[in-house]
């Protein structure tokens, strides 16, 4: 077993286990979908999961209006929860309990893969040959996986050498600079060339691991390695950047370094292999507006990493010409989250900038297959109108995290276009977020939400 077997987030679910488990469940052999959502930390994965499920237990019975694209709902004669062999199962009765709870409360944050099946029994179609009369069972699949592990795919490309000196120009730019200078002077008094000192190594390697989570709660996205973001990686695993560290002697620090890099390099195209390569229907959450509001190098920081993500993609549309030995993709949904967070006229700005930030070429290149949407999984306020000044203008109500009266709040204009650098200052926004609603339990329809239909219906169309 590799080190990296052991890795927290990984471990109980390693990545053995889980290519197994999902190279057994073969998708052509059984009617079904695998869906795998995934998305930075904080982008709204396990409320998505959560309410989606919810949504597929209970459109059936529920008013069309509640989850207007459901298409097997006139055929639907029993839904269930199951496990899927071999994956850790997502809890789903515990997430949903808490969004019900009084009050009602989000989600910890979740580290690493896990999975639910919602398995539907259905009437045969009405055109099909009548003969077929036993009902057939359709699978959904659903898996949550961290996005940041989709943030390593550059390094398949790079040396060790050259993905140091990235990171260290990266380190002294912008926000980033403040940040680093404890890592990088631990660094600077490192002899690469010296002999491999396990102490020295683990020591600099968690001042770098520090450094990353510093970055992220900064409201930084482009970080690598992915995986030393979850949980506590085996001190025997760390790296950092170390350009210095060129064509070092065997037995050296610097030798060390760049082995560790290299196994680390065989985990990332492991799973991109095994893995990745096996999730053909995806779901890719991006949560826009927290950095927008955060500001411009968040946001610039925030469309590096999802570029990344979505280059993932690309090589799944040509795996030949590419760097990874993955299969391809049918469909993949690009989602801006927590669209409840602005007004109702601000959607399609949302989905512009989305747009934007994926690149045109990348768009095109997929149209085919994938769709752009923004949602709210569980919808947190409500929209009113207000006259200011003789204007009628738009309020959202809802409860502001941390607090427990509504408020009324104007979220400002949401740019349809990422504004230039110099234009940054001209925009104010007042996006916040908020406690979820109090909708209580038991709560025998879909979850209020925006869009959220409509991510089925991309990923199944
Ligand atoms: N208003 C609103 N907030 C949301 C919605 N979805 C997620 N959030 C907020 O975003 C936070 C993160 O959501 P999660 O679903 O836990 O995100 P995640 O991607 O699973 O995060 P990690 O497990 O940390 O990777 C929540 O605590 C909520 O504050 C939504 O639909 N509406
Ligand atoms: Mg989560």
């Amino acid at each position: 077993m590799s080190p990296f077997t052991r890795l927290p987030g990984f471990a109980a679910d390693s990545l053995d286990a889980i290519a197994s488990a999902l190279a057994s469940v073969s998708p052509l052999n059984q009617a079904g979908y695998r869906i795998a959502v995934t998305g930075l930390q904080r982008a709204g994965k396990t409320v998505f999961v959560t309410s989606f499920v919810h949504a597929l237990l209970h459109a059936k019975d529920a008013p069309v209006e509640a989850f207007p694209f459901f298409p097997w709902r006139e055929r639907v004669r029993e839904v269930e929860l199951q496990d899927i062999p071999g994956l850790p199962p997502f809890p789903y009765r515990e997430r949903l309990a808490e969004l019900l709870a009084d009050p009602p409360r989000w989600p910890a944050p979740t580290e690493g893969l896990s999975g639910v099946r919602v398995r539907l029994r259905l009437a045969p179609a009405a055109r099909l040959d009548r003969r077929l009369l036993e009902p057939h069972t359709l699978h959904l699949d659903l898996i949550d996986y961290p996005g940041e592990w989709l943030l390593d795919l550059p390094l398949l490309s790079l040396d060790y050498e050259d993905w140091s000196a990235e990171m260290e120009e990266l380190a002294n730019s912008g926000k980033r600079a403040a940040l680093s200078a404890q890592w990088l002077a631990q660094a600077e008094a490192l002899d690469p060339a010296a002999k491999e000192d396990p102490f020295a190594l683990a020591q600099v390697g968690r001042a770098y691991v520090d450094y990353l989570k510093r970055c992220r709660s900064e409201g930084l996205s482009f970080l690598q390695p992915g995986r030393f973001l979850g949980g506590t990686a085996p001190l025997e695993t760390l790296f950092f950047p170390l350009s210095r560290a060129r064509s070092a002697r065997a037995g050296t620090n610097g030798a060390a370094l760049a082995r560790r890099y290299e196994a680390y390099r065989r985990l990332v195209r492991r799973f991109y292999g095994q893995v990745f390569g096996r999730l053909r229907r995806q779901v890719v959450l991006v949560d826009l507006l927290t950095a927008l509001q955060q500001g411009q190098e968040s946001f610039a920081d925030l469309a590096l990493a999802t570029r990344t993500v979505v280059d993932a993609f690309e090589e799944l549309r040509h795996p030949l010409a590419r760097v990874l030995p993955i299969g391809r993709l049918d469909r993949l949904s690009l989602v801006a989250t927590k669209a409840d967070h602005i007004t109702s006229g601000q959607l399609n700005n949302l989905v512009g900038l989305l747009r934007e930030m994926l690149g045109e070429p990348f768009i095109r290149a997929n149209a085919r297959q994938s769709g752009l949407l923004a949602i709210a999984s569980v919808r947190a306020t409500t929209q009113v109108t207000r006259l200011w000044q003789g204007e009628a203008l738009q309020f959202l109500r809802g409860v502001p995290r941390g607090r427990s009266d509504t408020v009324e709040v104007r979220p400002g204009e949401i740019p349809g276009q990422i504004p230039d650098r110099g234009s940054w200052p001209g925009f104010v926004f007042n996006i916040r977020d908020f406690e979820p609603p109090h909708l209580g339990a038991p709560f025998e329809k879909p979850l209020p939400h925006i869009n959220l239909d409509k991510v089925l219906q991309s990923l199944i169309a």
